[in-house]
């Protein structure tokens, strides 16, 4: 199955910076795909829900540095 999150990125002021959110993210086992779209502040990720939770990608933008919350 695949399942598909949207998060708001907060305190991304370069390219370097979302670079580092997307690497974050895609390094959780089952994360399939990772978009971050720098000026809407959003990551987009397509991963597996019997491995990695919607919480888990929130954690590794906050544990990357920046603020991240679950949009939907
Ligand atoms: Mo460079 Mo983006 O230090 O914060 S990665 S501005």
């Amino acid at each position: 199955a695949v399942a598909h999150a949207v998060i708001s990125v907060k305190g991304m002021t370069c390219a370097a910076c979302s670079g580092a959110v997307e690497a974050a993210i895609q390094r959780l086992d089952g994360v399939q795909k990772v978009s971050v779209a720098l000026l809407q502040e959003v990551a987009k990720v397509s991963f597996d829900p019997n491995t990695t939770r919607a919480d888990d990608l929130v954690t590794a933008v906050e544990d990357a540095g920046f603020d991240g919350s679950l949009i939907s």
